[in-house]
């Protein structure tokens, strides 16, 4: 008996020990955000990097920018309108999304749309059978591209235009018939600009975006103020050297020329999550004129890094020709453009170094160490320093016996978890290369030349809460010659 007791004994004393030892291992939490956060479709929308816009309607066939809205329908006539062959050039270049001018300031309607004959029914093109939207819809499509929409307030051919509640009427209805007819929408742009001569009248822009919302629940609404994308401000490509996602949407008015400022950088104690989108033609003009050209390799990749690499996606127009096509010097230009990208891009010199960080949160074992900047994810794996502030917080490559050879440095935020950092610097052996304010979802520097050095480290000086940082990189840009160089 007494031996049966002991037994019992020995194996409740195993038992309770084995229970000790697996007991399972929490894992260190991750911070708390810092607010205002992105929404899905906000994230979504950044790291798309590139959209394409494409401006395309009777001023493509009267040489002009601006229409005056008397064009006669009967010039609209794309012979050889093939959106596939826009799909295809998007799709080469990277582009996830492709946003098109439905209907310009002219008024001119690229869909038959049932509140106006001024549109594609009073064409000769398809003898007025055609709709442009569809054709991109369905060529977007096929190639797995998102589509997005441009219907411009300001109309110069609609008599409505200027009697307030009827040309708002007509305003949504044309709305309710893109977002529809034409399944998803992924983008909605509302244009700002307005003639200083057109008849003075109020957009209601609050029916506006709660109807948009109510019939495409994860599109993006564009503006100058938003409510889910913010205009940069310029229409050089050009995010401010600061460039904040957050900023005060109170603040904030459409078409109002003197937030551009604001707009441009965005505010750190901004309590709304409004990214800026920075819309660019690859043109002089945004509809195609037979006289002009695409512009330079160079000129185009220091748009990239002004926009993309400041925190912002990049919307660049490439505008559709007469016959209906993408001009061969655009897709030439397109294809430079993307194998440059890939050729800057797709090596990360700092792969294979070993990466030190002045503490990590939750120590060894807490997930937050800093070689999860060297991983594929760029949002959701990041280093994060522990929670006492006060020391000096750094991260560091160290790069193996032959060193690094850069003149790229590319830093990113956890924006998931809101966006922090306000001052940083960037050390090659203890010199310094680089600095700036804003980091954002990407932050990209073209250095004065290139660096050789052993180790680069980046020094984060000011912050909201912990900075986060996702991923860092290291690359070589055989295309960038600073000047003097
Ligand atoms: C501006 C318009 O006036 C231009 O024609 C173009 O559409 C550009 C994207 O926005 O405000």
């Amino acid at each position: 008996m007494a031996k049966l007791w002991f037994s019992c004994c020995v194996i409740v004393l195993i038992q309770v020990f084995e229970f000790a030892v697996s007991k399972p291992e929490f894992t260190t939490t991750p911070p708390l955000p810092i607010l205002p956060l992105p929404t899905s479709s906000q994230l979504k929308w950044q790291r798309r990097e590139l959209i394409m816009f494409l401006h395309f309607g009777v001023n493509t066939f009267t040489d002009s920018e601006w229409g005056t809205g008397h064009e006669n329908p009967s010039i609209f006539n794309p012979t050889g309108l093939d959106a596939h062959q826009w799909a295809d050039v998007a799709a080469k270049a990277g582009f996830s999304l492709m946003i098109m001018t439905a209907k310009h300031h002219d008024g001119f309607c690229l869909w038959p749309s049932k509140y106006t004959d001024h549109s594609v029914i009073s064409s000769p093109w398809k003898n007025g059978n055609g709709d442009v939207v569809q054709e991109l819809v369905d060529a977007a499509k096929a190639r797995g591209i998102d589509v997005g929409l441009y219907l411009s307030p300001w109309d110069r051919h609609d008599k409505r235009y200027g009697r307030e509640r009827l040309y708002n009427e007509y305003y949504m209805a044309q709305l309710q018939e893109l977002l529809t007819r034409y399944g998803s929408v992924q983008e909605i742009w509302f244009d700002g600009a307005k003639g200083s001569n057109a008849p003075n009248m109020s957009y209601y822009f609050g029916d506006w975006f709660s109807m948009v919302k109510e019939l495409q629940g994860s599109i993006n609404v564009f503006s100058d103020a938003g409510p889910d994308v913010r205009w940069v401000g310029d229409e050089q490509g050009s995010a401010g050297t600061t460039c904040w996602s957050t900023i005060n949407r109170t603040s904030l008015s459409i078409g109002n020329g003197s937030i551009v400022g604001y707009l441009n950088t965005g505010d750190p104690k901004g309590t709304d999550w409004l990214p800026a989108e920075c819309d660019v033609s690859i043109r002089t003009g945004w509809f195609w004129h037979k006289s002009e050209e695409p512009k330079k390799l160079s000129k185009l990749l220091e748009i990239y890094y002004n926009s993309v690499g400041r925190n912002c996606v990049l919307l660049l127009n490439v505008p559709p020709n007469s016959t209906g096509l993408i001009s061969d010097t655009d897709i030439l230009r397109l294809g430079e453009f993307r194998k440059a990208i890939d050729t800057i891009f797709s090596t990360n010199l700092a792969e294979g170094s070993i990466i030190k960080a002045s503490s990590r949160r939750g120590g060894k074992t807490g997930g937050f160490g800093p070689e999860n900047v060297l991983d594929d994810d760029h949002l959701w794996t990041y280093w994060a320093p522990k929670d006492e502030t006060k020391e000096d917080q750094w991260i560091e490559i160290r790069g193996k016996e032959e060193g690094l050879r850069f003149n790229v440095v590319r830093i990113q935020e956890a924006i998931g978890l809101g966006q922090r950092i306000k001052q940083h610097e960037i050390y090659a052996d203890g010199n310094l290369v680089a600095n700036g304010t804003t980091i954002g979802y990407k932050r990209l520097y073209r250095l004065e030349g290139v660096v050789h050095a052993r180790h680069v480290r980046i020094r984060i000086k000011e912050s909201r809460g912990l900075p986060l940082i996702s991923s860092l990189g290291l690359h070589f840009d055989p295309f960038w010659h600073p000047k003097g160089t």
